[in-house]
């Protein structure tokens, strides 16, 4: 039985930081539309997919900071999404900041989710690899204080079985790390779902192209792909948020390494393909069969140290 699932890339054009939660969960459903309309099974939205990419601003008012994130999820603001998707049969994943409870604290989380097609949540990721810096930093030509909101993600990287298949999930930053790949490739993915924000320029360096910017997001989603026998399904939050601009290039990636759906514009726009999880397993039983060809006693670096350590 061949095991194709119709996929929706949903990259969203920007939301700006007056934008209210409706709005973005207004459009959303506007590409869910469109996805029902195309058959697809399956949506895939960005990164933070209810605000503008707020760790671009350095707030100090914690009501201010709250006010970007999630307490319950679904809540009032998010539930016509989960409603719609419900009555179309169609799963989904997007990201969103939250606010966890856990053993009487409250945690911050950059945080995405899996909905199966009866509107039940059944997986959460908590970003593990949480770029930018933690302070305000005059250095910078604008602000990514990530390491400011957010705690580092407690889930790790889980697959779980769902639609015949084994999906993962990762957000942004974690799609430039090996390692993101690797465990759940140990797993057995067969699909990663990953949303993302990428600024177009970088705040350190000026002068980088932005074409090298493209290059790296699909040189790292590519390789991800090839070298784990998966597909990926990367999809941007895209345009000029509040005069900063996000790469677009959402892209779904074949266990090949090879793009074969790729969004032409920076708003709304739903790509679509036709995923056969099959696909995966060529690359999963011959130059990437794990059993057969990893040599994890020479890989012990990789979870025994962190930072380099050069030779003396
Ligand atoms: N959202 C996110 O993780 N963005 C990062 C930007 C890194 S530059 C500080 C990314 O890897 O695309």
């Amino acid at each position: 039985m061949p095991r194709v699932i119709r996929v929706g890339g949903a990259q969203m054009g920007p939301l700006q930081k007056s934008d209210s939660r409706k709005v973005a969960v207004d459009r959303m459903i506007g590409l869910l539309d469109q996805a029902r309309a195309r058959g697809c099974r399956l949506v895939v939205f960005p990164e933070l997919a209810l605000t503008t990419f707020f760790p671009r601003w350095n707030m100090d008012d914690k009501r201010e900071v709250d006010g970007c994130f999630e307490t319950q999820m679904p809540n009032a603001a998010t539930k016509p999404l989960f409603d719609r998707a419900k009555e179309y049969g169609i799963a989904f994943a997007f990201g969103y900041a939250e606010i966890a409870e856990e053993n009487g604290e409250r945690h911050h989380y950059n945080a995405s989710i899996l909905v199966d097609e009866a509107g039940n949540i059944i997986g959460k990721y908590r970003k593990t690899h949480l770029p930018g810096h933690s302070e305000f930093d005059p250095g910078r030509s604008f602000q990514h204080l990530e390491k400011k909101y957010f705690e580092v993600g407690n889930t790790g990287f889980r697959v779980w079985r769902f639609m015949d298949g084994i999906f993962g999930m990762c957000i942004c930053n974690d799609r430039r790390w090996p390692e993101t790949y690797r465990v759940m490739g140990l797993q057995g993915v067969e699909m990663v779902l990953l949303g993302f924000n990428t600024p177009s320029a970088n705040s350190q360096r000026a002068d980088e192209p932005r074409e090298l910017r493209d290059f790296h997001n699909d040189l790292c989603v590519q390789a991800g792909a090839y070298q784990n026998g998966t597909w990926v399904v990367a999809i941007a939050k895209a345009g000029v948020e509040d005069g900063h601009e996000l790469l677009g290039g959402s892209a779904i990636v074949h266990p090949s390494g090879q793009i074969i759906a790729r969004t032409q514009t920076s708003g709304d726009e739903l790509i679509v393909a036709d995923c056969d999880l099959d696909d995966c397993n060529f690359y999963k039983e011959t130059i990437f069969d794990f059993a057969r060809h990893r040599r994890p006693e020479h890989y012990g670096l990789i979870t025994g140290q962190t930072g380099v350590v050069r030779p003396d």
